[in-house]
């Protein structure tokens, strides 16, 4: 088969999370255009790199990253999207466009974005399930398929991607396979990745670890961790699942590298601190980088800094 394409064709190109909600944003976006390039970032800052380093696309989406001022620098003169499902903290910025809508995950908002929902219903089930959230897509789904085999569905994308939270190429591929219509275990990469973690019981090992390292500072569960010290790919969400059985109201991973320490926050209540708001704050004071949506956020600070960003945070939540 001879494909003629048009050599000077500029890409499009899809910056997005590693996560669920980002591995199908990924493969809505790849069924719209096969030829898209697709970057998976863990953070706003990393998202403001990637957008930076990228002069070439002759378009880019940004999905499920809250924009902070450095990100929105990087869209002025170029043509950029951001989608996603949490409010914004610079609404009326006009140097991207921005298409926001709460109560579903973000692969659903871009999926009525881009017009493709019909043709992804069950994967879009599955993100807005995994981002806990209860729409009506997902009930639809649940009452097509059963809730047992939608539950099992999204429990083997969001372990398969754990087995090696670095390997992109590995969200890539299931990425293109979700975007052919496979459901995530007809998928065998997918199914591969999520039996090694189900067999090594890396969910329960995690979920050990946590209760056994958990401290409590107030309303806050908080966890560290030093250098190659890990929870088995289940980082933030083992410990968000043991605070929130623990009835805390935020989770906070200080994991402690060689030049800064990494924090991520979580909200459990729907009424607490905008923790994206105070990533940002905390270190627009402090160092060196940090933001996020109000309940998901995360920053690197400086390694003398994790104590003070948890006692201010304490503050915070104690009014
Ligand atoms: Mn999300």
């Amino acid at each position: 088969m001879s494909m003629l394409r048009d050599k000077d064709a500029r890409e499009t190109h899809l910056i997005t999370r590693g996560n669920v909600d980002g591995i199908v944003s990924a493969a809505l976006f790849l069924r719209h255009d096969p030829l898209c390039r697709v970057s998976f970032v863990t953070s706003p800052s990393a998202a403001s790199a990637t957008l930076s380093k990228d002069r070439h696309s002759h378009r880019i989406f940004v999905v499920d990253i809250s924009p902070d001022e450095c990100m929105l620098s990087h869209c002025e003169d170029r043509n950029v999207t951001i989608i996603d499902h949490h409010p914004l903290r610079h609404p009326g910025d006009t140097r991207a466009e921005m298409v926001i809508d709460e109560g579903r995950s973000a692969a659903s908002v871009l999926a009525s974005y881009l017009d493709v929902e019909d043709d992804f219903r069950p994967v879009i089930a599955i993100a807005d399930s995994v981002e806990y959230m209860s729409t009506p897509i997902m009930e639809e789904m649940w009452g097509d398929h059963g809730s047992r085999r939608m539950l099992r569905e999204a429990k083997v994308l969001d372990f398969s991607w754990r087995a090696n939270i670095k390997d992109d190429l590995f969200r890539y591929r299931a990425a293109m396979r979700l975007s052919q219509g496979a459901w995530p275990s007809e998928v065998p990469i997918i199914w591969r990745r999520f039996l090694t973690v189900q067999n090594e019981r890396r969910w329960p090992r995690a979920l050990s670890l946590v209760k056994e390292k958990i401290r409590r500072v107030g309303d806050i569960g908080v966890l560290e961790l030093n250098g190659r010290d890990s929870l088995l790919g289940f980082g933030t969400r083992a410990l968000t699942h043991v605070a929130t059985m623990q009835e805390l109201s935020y989770a906070a991973l200080v994991h402690r590298r060689d030049n800064h320490t990494s924090v991520s926050l979580r909200g459990i209540r729907s009424d607490g601190v905008d923790l994206g708001a105070f990533a940002e704050d905390f270190t627009r004071r402090h160092g060196i980088s940090g933001g996020g949506h109000p309940s998901s956020a995360g920053a690197r600070i400086p390694v003398t800094s994790s104590y003070k960003m948890i006692r201010e945070l304490h503050e915070l939540s104690v009014g």
